[in-house]
């Protein structure tokens, strides 16, 4: 059966992903409808071989759309997914704005694919950080239930949207010419060769000296994981690499488990793909796993500094895993 899609916020970084997977994965798609802001109304999108031309958003954009992919920040899905609701359609969104509402399922299929059906009309998709995370820690807690995990992030600035990679490379251009007064407009300090210890780029800051990008891995991944009893610590900070996020993941389990058994495990586990061979120098990289599905796990190796502890690595590219291939996997399990 195919149905009717809207597309919200399509010419944006993960908008545009949305197209390239719908179109991949050949979903069944009637009529797809594609809307962002009036700035790019008229704006022509090829896709299947068809052009297509895109709408603005407005509260009459989702008569009979059945799901609506929404991609356009937490104020744009504020306003506009109760409208899409009243149509008829069930929104999969990419925003926070839904995200810890308890009425709304918080899903990553590798993990709670049994949460979607919990919904009412739309379902949150989670932060692109923490669903790579939790797709590594779900088998791990299964097999030795996870006490805490300490997390540090390298995160590309595709994350930001296009205008942040459209930034980073003008500014280190002009680095590299040798310019001087480069005008910044997105990042807070030089994000060329350099490493921010801060995401997002504005309104960082929460009165407990976390930042919002960091507890939003420390919430969503108890949800996503259905489990409270999880404690986690983040550091969340931007690199200038423009796709796929890293992380140095430090887990302390309550049973013991050894690094060996740990490949094992995830050598099977849904969506992983391990790279692990010291001696070859293979680890996952940003660069490789760029266009990929896969969630990459790789350094794996138990903390000598604890009784029941293990490190390892994982990179996923950010704007699909991390947003518009999860997103597209949860629309699937809806049909
Ligand atoms: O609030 P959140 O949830 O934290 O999310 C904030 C931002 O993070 C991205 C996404 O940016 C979002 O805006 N994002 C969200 N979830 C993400 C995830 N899981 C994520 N990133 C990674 N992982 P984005 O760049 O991907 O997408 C932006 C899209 O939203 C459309 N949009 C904006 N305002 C809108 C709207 N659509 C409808 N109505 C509105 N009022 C936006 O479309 C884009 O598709 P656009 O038409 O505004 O932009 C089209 C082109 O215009 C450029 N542009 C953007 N702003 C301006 C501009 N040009 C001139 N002036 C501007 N002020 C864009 O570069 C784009 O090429
Ligand atoms: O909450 O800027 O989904 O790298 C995704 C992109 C948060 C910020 C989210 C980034 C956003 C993140």
């Amino acid at each position: 059966m195919s149905v009717n899609i809207a597309v919200v916020g399509a010419t944006g970084a993960v908008g545009e992903e949305f197209l390239r997977i719908l179109e991949s994965r050949k979903f069944p798609i009637n009529e797809l409808r594609l809307l962002a802001s009036r700035r790019s109304a008229g704006k022509k999108i090829q896709f299947c071989g068809k052009e297509h031309i895109v709408q603005e958003l407005t509260k009459n954009s989702f008569k009979d759309i059945k799901i609506a992919l929404f991609s356009a920040g937490a104020s744009i899905s504020r306003e506009y997914v109760p409208y899409a609701i009243e149509s008829g359609a069930v929104c999969v969104d990419n925003s926070s704005a839904f995200r810890m509402d308890d009425d709304v399922p918080l899903v990553v299929p590798e993990v709670n694919t049994h949460d979607i059906p919990k919904h009412h009309g739309v379902i949150a998709n989670p932060n692109c950080s923490t669903i790579q995370l939790v797709v590594a820690l779900k088998p791990i807690h299964d097999a030795a239930k996870i006490k805490r995990v300490v997390v540090s992030t390298y995160q590309a600035v595709s994350g930001a949207g296009l205008k942040a990679i459209d930034e980073l490379e003008k500014e280190a251009k002009s680095i590299l010419e040798g310019k001087e007064g480069f005008q910044r407009k997105l990042f807070p300090h030089q994000i060329a060769f350099n490493v921010l210890p801060q995401i997002p780029q504005s309104n960082a800051f929460l009165p407990n000296g976390y930042t919002s990008e960091e507890m939003k891995m420390v919430n969503e991944t108890k949800k996503i994981m259905g489990d409270n009893s999880i404690r986690v610590t983040a550091t969340t900070v931007r690199v200038p690499v423009v796709r796929s996020h890293s992380e140095s993941v430090n887990i302390e389990t309550e049973k013991k488990i050894t690094a060996a058994e740990v490949k094992r495990l995830l050598s099977t586990a849904p969506g992983i793909q391990i790279i692990d061979d010291p001696a070859k120098q293979l680890y996952p990289l940003a660069t490789d796993a760029a266009g990929k599905d896969e969630v990459f796990v790789g350094r794996i190796r138990e903390d000598v500094s604890l009784d029941n502890g293990i490190d390892m690595w994982i990179v996923s590219d950010n704007i699909r895993k991390g947003a518009a291939l999860n997103a597209i996997q949860i629309a699937e399990k809806l049909l």
